[in-house]
């Protein structure tokens, strides 16, 4: 039986809105046969609505590994029957990205930055169309500096903005730019918050995110192999970000909100920040306090899902 999505106050969403996913593209139709390249997954060969008809959450993060150990943690947290050990990479016959299914969740590796994520998204988004997926919810959950926060904050993002604070993303499409909102669902964003309240000792807020094309000298670092700007400045770039709401910085969060928003996806991002950025530029903290920052944003949205399943 289809589970009965309830928000986060455990009613049943009157407001859901009960839809296919859409693709934006006149094309796809057409096509007798569509390759999910990158997945190593396509039409022809696979039963794609056997295999994903009934994924409700889509969880995606930057390591594969970390996908991983997302869906053996839901595993367990969903009370799904067989072994953790047993759960398969769906996309084994390629090394680009990874995918897991556990019950309705599929948790998926999308790489770093903005062109590795679109191309698992383009796939990612085809493949939620051809196997009829219906009141999909997808969630970034990764890693992040803050600006003014302490170390091990969990971000909600409102909208995602670029390098100069705005909420668009610009994507170059036949030598012309094509400029698309990046706003994300903010009653999600709000369920999250509420679902927050469950981890006091895990500090959460909702702020911008801003993405950038690079780590080092995009984000402002002084630490680069090429750094081409003063303490100062960069000091004063960073103080500007969070004058304009920016609380941390990322790398995949505005294409990833401007394609869920154009097909009409319901999506959130939500990143724990590893430092802050007035502070330093270097990732010093040990591996095992990073390892449990990076499960923050895990446990925020497995409790969502749990909740929406009528499990807690
Ligand atoms: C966060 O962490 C990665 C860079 O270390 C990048 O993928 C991101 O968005
Ligand atoms: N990821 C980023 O993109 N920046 C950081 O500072 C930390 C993680």
């Amino acid at each position: 039986m289809a589970p009965i999505l309830l928000n986060c106050m455990g009613n049943e969403h009157d407001d859901y809105i009960k839809t296919e996913v859409h693709v934006k593209n006149p094309h796809l139709d057409s096509m007798e046969e569509d390759i999910l390249y990158h997945f190593n997954l396509g039409t022809k060969t696979h039963d794609l609505p056997r295999m994903f008809g009934d994924v409700k959450f889509v969880c995606v993060g930057g390591s594969g590994n970390r996908m991983r150990a997302f869906a053996q943690f839901m595993h367990q947290e969903l009370g799904l029957l067989g072994d953790v050990g047993d759960i398969r990479d769906i996309c084994e016959g390629t090394d680009r990205y990874s995918m897991y299914k556990v019950g309705p969740l599929l948790s998926i590796s999308h790489g770093m930055g903005v062109p590795s994520i679109s191309i698992m998204l383009h796939e990612l988004i085809k493949l939620l169309y051809h196997a009829h997926c219906r009141d999909v919810v997808l969630f970034r959950i990764g890693t992040s500096g803050g600006i003014g926060l302490s170390p091990g904050t969990v971000v909600i993002t409102d909208h995602a903005v670029d390098s100069f604070f705005r909420p668009q993303f610009e994507q170059v499409v036949l030598g012309k730019v094509i400029v698309r909102s990046t706003e994300l669902d903010e009653g999600l964003a709000g369920e999250l918050l509420l679902c927050s309240k469950a981890f006091p000792e895990q500090p959460t807020v909702i702020g911008h995110t801003m993405c950038t094309h690079d780590f080092y000298e995009g984000q402002g670092r002084l630490d680069g192999a090429l750094c081409s700007f003063s303490t100062e400045e960069k000091l004063e770039y960073l103080s500007k970000a969070y004058d304009a709401g920016v609380r941390n910085i990322e790398m995949e969060s505005t294409v990833f909100a401007a394609m869920c928003r154009v097909c009409d996806l319901r999506a959130a991002v939500v990143c724990v920040t590893l430092l802050d950025r007035f502070q330093g530029d270097q990732i010093s903290t040990p591996h095992d306090v990073l390892v449990e920052y990076q499960q923050r944003p895990q446990c925020l949205v497995a409790r969502f899902i749990k909740k929406s399943l009528g499990l807690v």
